[in-house]
């Protein structure tokens, strides 16, 4: 009978082997090419990234190479920040949180790259020094003058006048209405970066320093003329963006008004102004932190052609993008790829027709200080020196004709009348580490060019190829497809909140992955703010590595969706930070050990940065030392704890054993001085360090159990650990953010961090604290789910952690939703915060796999959160803790079959639906269970 039954279920689980879901293809494609960057497809081998556009007429490969930042090894740390410790605790104890946010500001921030001096330039600046005329005069003559389109949300380098800093002088006019006689005019200028001196009619009528403040200026009647009136600007921008930005909401237009009008009368001054630099060199800007930077451009001019069937599209299992189109009746291909085993961008442009090919290759750079340069006769190349920086870039562009002919003419390679062309581009910085700059990247480029010269076109395609799949088939995904599958991605993401393209989730997952592959490969650096992707000079934030979410957030589905190698990067930076913060450990707070707080750069800066009532956060190490701890407990690989995981561990609970300090009110030990992130400001004791803290003990007592190390060292910890603060429901029912019950229930800030037990922590569970947890849900509801990308993002994973699958659901929805004003997704699928900020796309990435299965609670949860929309599937390779890899398939929102490779011969424990089986396992075996979590072998 038995045997009946097992035969039984065995043909029924054939039977739905035998009907696969019909996959869908794994493409991002569209039938127009890029106009902006983000919609531009990624490519990248975790060093050189490369963004192409796949223009007709002119083909745009925006490229990146991972080292190239701003900066310069330096010492961040405050040398005597130490002594203001006690004072500041004492003051946050005391209630006297601004006196204490004062003395933090100006005794334990860390130091700033050096400053100028402003006041010579000012001054020259002021007096008109380089110019001719003077541009405030109504009578001044700008028809030389070029155009520029104001207001510039992101800032005057992205409409024509990338790279400059200094001053620059706007003109424009404006026609009286004649109703406005005799009456006061508002001028309405939004945000300017940083100085504006503004003219009306050669008067000056108003000037504010500062970046954040919007210009309104009011104009008194007898400053107006009828007719036609003058605005001159002259604006000074000492870093970063510069000029009129604005306001956030880009809708809003710049304008002027009567003042007892409205702005409904206004006349809109959001056009196109006329520009001239005075200046491009204004006196260095002290930054807490580098910026990561972009190195060129490669442009491929072709003869203008009538086109027809255009399309582009990037595979994800190949990791190859393609352009194609038909002109005058003859099909041209692009195709593109990053190569890791050759280190180079490699283009490959084909025709079905000989003789077809012809075109002129270029390079540039947005940095003012490059040179592009004849290297042979098909070879050219780019070098860029990082303005006031350490580090330049040297890289090589080499074209190879099949037939036809390639010449180098001025600093361009000409094609003519080619069969096929290959184009490799190398390029390199001469950055070694975060403490030597001495690298030679000329000679770097030409090596990786000389070598990849070796190898054939479809050797190198080959290599490639292999290489990314040895990472990437190494899990399917398959949400079954639909009619919206045939649709191109940009229409798809407009479409997918609407309902029916669970497909296109799916893709979303692939698309996470493949973006981890292709910014972080071991042996590169960990993925940044946009992973390795860059075309700015003054990117958001830096481009840097933000700890208080960002950066952890790019490795969530590292372990889970089986890509656990490229997790390496991450590692070797936190053991280069070990070193640096040691010394920030040491000069701020007297302690053993490691400590980071909310930034780190490629100089692996450690101190406190920006402002003192949020750049003071103590647990970017504790956190990131989750990943190290998380490693080992998806592979079950004690070497690695050993010889890596246990000492990063080790040394941030030192730290912590020597800084935690016992809070007069409560008894218990807090955290502090320290932040919820950017909530609140400065403080002692916040939930979120709170449940790191107590995250990092639990995970550096067992593991310091299972390595038999450090008993003495165990004892302090656990003493510890049952001193922290505890989680605290407050009065509106919620999770506490802090220590105090402070929290705000109509706060609806995209920081959650009091939830971080909830997600990526395990401090907070149903299993364990059910009535906690339903306080973190009371909280989360209070935030309410709008939020930036990655906002959205966390949000997935609480809701798939709440078990509540729908709600998980409903953020997918919000965040694959074109990027308007809020969080979204690009053209491309890059995750909008806006603007792009690539931690969104990995976080949802783990999210929908946390609504697939769960591991941390000790034992496997099938299907914790499946929403009602994917309500059949298949997943091959999903991993969880204790060392297995999962191939599960459900239909009809229930499990239908489950294999469970087990890869370090644990116990496995299943729970699924109420039931749970368990059973011994040996390596490398793989066990089938069946709907019921029946063990089938
Ligand atoms: C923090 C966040 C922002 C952004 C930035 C990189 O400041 O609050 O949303 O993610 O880091």
């Amino acid at each position: 009978m038995v045997r009946y039954m097992r035969l039984a279920l065995v043909v029924a689980i054939l039977g739905v082997l035998s009907s696969p879901l019909k996959a869908q293809e794994l493409k991002l494609w569209y039938n127009q090419p890029a106009q902006n960057w983000t919609d531009a497809l990624p490519l990248g081998n975790g060093r050189l990234g490369a963004m192409v556009f796949g223009g007709v007429a002119q083909e745009h490969i925006q490229f990146n190479e991972e080292t190239l930042w701003t900066g310069e090894p330096r010492d961040y740390n405050q040398p005597d920040a130490a002594k203001y410790l006690p004072e500041i605790r004492s003051l946050l104890f005391a209630g006297k949180q601004a006196e204490a946010e004062k003395l933090a500001a100006e005794h334990f921030m860390g130091t700033k790259s050096s400053e100028g001096k402003r006041a010579g330039w000012f001054k020259d600046m002021r007096a008109l020094k380089g110019l001719v005329g003077n541009p405030a005069a109504t009578a001044f003559n700008d028809s030389k003058w070029k155009t520029i389109q104001l207001p510039a949300p992101s800032g005057w380098e992205t409409v024509g006048l990338e790279g400059v800093d200094g001053a620059v002088w706007l003109r424009n006019s404006f026609i009286l209405p004649a109703k406005w006689a005799g009456k006061n005019l508002v001028f309405d200028l939004g945000k300017i970066r940083d100085q504006d001196f503004t003219y009306v009619n050669g008067v000056l009528v108003g000037s504010m320093e500062g970046s954040t403040e919007g210009r309104k200026y009011v104009i008194s009647a007898d400053k107006l003329k009828p007719g036609l009136n003058h605005i001159a600007i002259q604006v000074l921008n000492y870093f970063d963006k510069g000029g009129l930005v604005g306001y956030k909401d880009t809708s809003r237009a710049l304008m002027v008004y009567p003042e007892d009008g409205t702005e409904k009368d206004a006349v809109k001054l959001s056009k196109s102004w006329k520009y001239l630099i005075q200046n491009e060199d204004p006196p260095l800007v002290g930054a807490f932190q580098a910026s990561y930077q972009p190195f060129g451009d490669l442009l491929l001019n072709f003869p203008a052609s009538k086109v027809s069937g255009y399309k582009r599209e990037l595979d994800l299992n190949t990791a190859i993008a393609k352009t194609s189109y038909i002109s005058n009746g003859i099909t041209y291909t692009r195709e593109y790829f990053v190569s890791k085993p050759d280190q180079c961008i490699v283009i490959r442009l084909s025709a079905n027709k000989k003789n077809s090919i012809s075109f002129q290759a270029g390079l540039r750079s947005p940095h003012k200080n490059s040179i592009v340069k004849v290297i042979d006769t098909t070879s050219i190349g780019l070098s860029v020196q990082v303005k006031h920086g350490a580090l330049r870039g040297e890289s090589i562009l080499k074209i190879r004709a099949i037939r036809g002919k390639a010449t180098v003419i001025g600093d361009k390679i000409n094609v003519n009348h080619a069969d096929e062309v290959f184009l490799y581009l190398t390029a390199a910085t001469n950055f070694k580490n975060y403490k030597d700059v001495s690298g030679d990247p000329i000679a770097l480029s030409k090596a990786d060019m000389a070598k990849l010269l070796k190898r054939n076109y479809s050797t190198i395609k080959e290599a490639h190829t292999k290489e990314y799949q040895s990472y990437f088939k190494k899990l399917t995904v398959n949400f079954g497809t639909s009619e919206y599958a045939t649709l191109p991605t940009n229409e798809r993401i407009a479409h997918f909140s609407k309902g029916n393209d669970p497909a296109f989730a799916a893709l979303y997952m692939q698309y996470g992955r493949y973006l981890l592959i292709s910014c972080s490969r071991p042996g590169t650096g960990p993925a940044n703010l946009q992973g390795i992707w860059n075309d700015l000079l003054t990117p958001p934030w830096g481009s840097k590595y933000t700890t208080n979410i960002n950066l952890e957030m790019n490795y969530w589905p590292a372990e889970s969706l089986n890509l656990s190698a490229l997790h390496e990067p991450l590692f070797t930076m936190m053991e280069e930070l070990s070193k640096t913060e040691a010394e920030t450990a040491k000069k701020y707070y007297n302690a053993p050990g490691w400590v980071l707080h909310h930034n780190t750069d490629i100089w692996r800066g450690t101190a406190p940065i920006n402002a003192s009532n949020h750049g003071i956060w103590v647990s970017g190490a504790a956190w990131l030392t989750k990943h190290v701890w998380e490693h080992y407990n998806f592979t079950q690989d004690t070497t690695f704890l050993r010889n890596r995981a246990y000492p990063l561990m080790k040394e941030v609970a030192l730290f912590f054993n020597s800084y935690l300090v016992k809070d007069p009110a409560t008894g218990y030990l807090v955290s502090g001085p320290t932040n919820s992130p950017e909530q609140g400001g400065l403080v002692m004791g916040t939930a979120m360090d709170h449940q790191i803290i107590r995250d990092l003990y639990e995970a550096c007592i067992k593991a310091s159990e299972i390595l038999n190390v450090d008993p003495a060292l165990r004892v302090i910890m656990k003493e510890k650990y049952a001193r922290l603060t505890p989680n605290k429901i407050g009065r509106f029912g919620q999770l506490q953010e802090w220590t105090v019950d402070l929290d705000d229930t109509t706060n609806k800030h995209r920081h959650v961090s009091h939830l971080w037990g909830v997600y990526p922590g395990s401090d907070i569970t149903w299993d364990k604290s059910p009535e906690m947890m339903k306080a973190a849900k009371q909280s989360l509801i209070y935030r309410g789910d709008e939020g930036t990308g990655w906002s959205l993002a966390w949000k997935i994973n609480f809701w798939s952690r709440f078990k509540e699958g729908d709600h998980a659901w409903k953020m997918v929805n919000m965040l694959i939703s074109p990027a308007e004003t809020g969080g979204g997704s690009y053209v491309n699928l890059f995750d909008a915060h806006p603007p792009f900020q690539i931690d969104g796309n990995f976080g949802a990435a783990a999210g929908i796999a946390e609504m697939l299965v769960q591991s941390h609670s000790g034992y496997i949860d099938l299907l914790p959160a499946l929403p009602s929309a994917l309500e059949q599937g298949e997943i091959d390779g999903i991993c969880t803790r204790g060392g297995f890899e999962l191939n599960m398939k459900w239909s009809k929102g229930k499990l239908s079959s489950l294999d469970v490779l087990s890869k370090a011969g644990k116990e496995c424990i299943l729970k699924y639906a109420g039931k749970e089986v368990r059973f011994p396992t040996s390596k490398g075996n793989t066990y089938t269970l069946n709907a019921e979590l029946q063990l089938m072998n």
